[in-house]
């Protein structure tokens, strides 16, 4: 089941467009591209047109900056007290749950993960906006008892122009993640979203609008990440880099930032472990394992890879999983059947696919899956089914490379020493969990996991409240919690002498 044209049209016509291309919102206004170029968008789960957009170069993205720079140093903005911060931001928040089923469409459209995916994600979104509304007047300074006769204490400012680039596995949780806790700071914000799913992105411009947020405090610029992203990183008058993508992506964002030696968060990619000792409640952890690396194709910074299984229980565990890969019901996202969607595109697809030719080559098993969805759907869209690779080795490129598509592969150990070597025996340290009913054992584990988030006797759930962000390559900074807030300041010390006379260290 798939959207008809006039479902598409529909989804769009909240979209600010001229001339058939949607619009970005740069300065205030929605507008084209200064040179007029458009960008098709393509349905994953189709390989038709879903939209076609504005494509932003180097002098939009320039005059985003430059009315960012503006609104931060002499807009309305600055002198905005943190409660009426927080009251736009909960009206956004509104908004969006007011175009619930609306944004979740529009986000299947947009990315082509299934609707009940989506769903999750646009409540996320505005729960993510609540948070930080309510963060934004909660205290966030010290005070030291420092010695007499001075009064010394902290207080946390915006760090100013904010440009953030986001990828496209979740693209309109993401720019929550990114938008949220910079807005509630005080921050002005460039956001920039992958060129290949920019359009809720879009439809929270038309909401950033209606709220009221004063005159380029947000802009959307679009654009591809080589040209608009890069400038934004580059830029001298941004203060701050975030950025969620590919680790290669990120070095080069990285070293962009150098020039002015911007403020830089990263998140990227991973390689997670998910631990099954022998003694783990069995249906939890096959059901974990399943829901680990397949949501969202396994499209997922922190997805779990890496199905590390004690060795007696390696077969039973394993078939299992395999019985269970093998129903997933892949499809168009639109399907309310649909379990596991569509790769984001045909370049990516065929990246997973080598991936799975390369994992034959190095000799692994290839016991389910590797190909694609059969019939016209297939054919149409970028599907690769549920895949699983056994008799692997640590050192195979499968196992130490983010695949980013659901591909998993099982090592298995002996004991919790060598559980633990091969959960942390690769470049990055994103995320991780461990499965057993020993509650010492998992907790001994999970501390020496080399990993920022961290699971017992579960994958995946994420909370607004709690720090997201990796160890090792897998990034810099956190986001999300008052550690997301954090790194969207800057932070002050102001020292109060009390006894207003002369120090008296020189002599007159
Ligand atoms: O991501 P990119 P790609 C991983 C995953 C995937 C790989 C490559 O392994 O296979 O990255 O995916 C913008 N300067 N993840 O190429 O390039 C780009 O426009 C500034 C993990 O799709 O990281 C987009 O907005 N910006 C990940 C954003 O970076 C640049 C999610 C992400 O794109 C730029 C996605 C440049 N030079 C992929 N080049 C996660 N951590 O969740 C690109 N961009």
């Amino acid at each position: 089941m798939a959207t008809t044209i006039a479902q598409k049209e529909d989804l769009l016509r909240n979209l600010p467009q001229s001339g058939g291309a949607c619009l970005m919102y740069v300065d205030g206004a929605f507008t084209l591209a200064s040179d007029g170029g458009t960008r098709k968008l393509i349905n994953p789960a189709n390989g038709e047109v879903s939209a076609v957009v504005a494509e932003g170069v180097k002098e939009d993205v320039e005059r985003a900056i430059r009315g960012a720079r503006e609104a931060f140093d002499n807009g309305p903005w600055g002198s905005t007290p943190a409660l009426e911060r927080a009251k736009l931001l909960f009206k956004l928040a509104d908004k969006i749950d007011e175009h619930f089923t609306e944004l979740s469409r529009l986000e299947t459209l947009n990315n082509g993960k299934p609707v009940r995916e989506t769903e999750y994600d646009v409540t996320d979104a505005a729960n993510c906006f609540r948070y930080y509304a309510g963060l934004a007047t909660k205290p966030h300074g010290q005070t030291f008892d420092v010695p007499a006769p001075s009064q010394t204490f902290v207080v946390r400012e915006p760090i100013g122009v904010c440009g953030q680039i986001i990828p496209w596995n979740y693209p309109l949780l993401m720019a929550a993640w990114k938008l949220a806790p910079a807005l509630a700071a005080g921050n002005v914000c460039v956001l920039k979203p992958s060129e290949l799913t920019p359009l809720t992105a879009l439809r929270l411009a038309t909401l950033i609008e209606e709220v009221g947020f004063p005159k380029n405090v947000v802009q959307i610029v679009l654009g591809a990440g080589p040209v608009v992203g890069q400038h934004l990183a580059e830029s001298h008058l941004v203060d701050k880099i975030a950025f969620t993508g590919g680790t290669k992506t990120g070095r080069t964002i990285m070293q962009a930032a150098t020039g002015n030696l911007k403020k830089v968060t990263l998140e990227l990619g991973g390689k997670s472990p998910n631990v099954v000792f022998a003694d783990a409640d069995f249906d939890t952890a096959v059901d974990y394992a399943l829901f680990g690396i397949f949501a969202n194709a396994g499209q997922v910074c922190s997805a779990g890879s890496r199905l590390i299984v004690e060795e007696s229980l390696h077969d039973k565990l394993v078939a299992k999983v395999i019985e269970r890969a093998r129903n997933i019901r892949v499809g168009d996202g639109f399907d309310p059947n649909t379990e596991m969607g569509p790769i984001i595109s045909r370049a990516h697809q065929e990246k997973v696919e080598s991936y799975v030719a390369l994992g034959k080559q190095e000799g692994a098993t290839l016991a389910c899956g590797g190909g694609r969805l059969a019939g016209e759907l297939g054919e149409k869209g970028n599907f690769v089914m549920p895949t699983i690779f056994t008799n692997t080795r640590r050192d195979m490129r499968i196992v130490q490379e983010e695949i980013f598509g659901p591909v998993l592969v099982v090592q298995t150990f002996k004991d919790e020493a060598e559980a633990i070597a091969l959960a942390n025996d690769t470049v990055y340290g994103l995320a991780g969990a461990v499965f057993t009913t020993d509650i010492a054992k998992a907790h001994r584990c999970i501390r020496k996991l080399r990993a920022g988030i961290t699971w017992i006797n579960t994958y995946h759930p994420t909370y607004n409240e709690a720090p997201w962000g990796g160890y090792k390559q897998s990034g810099i900074g956190r986001e999300l919690g008052t550690y997301g807030y954090d790194s969207y300041t800057e932070v002050k010390q102001i020292n109060v002498n009390l006894d207003v006379v002369p120090s008296g260290w020189f002599s007159e």
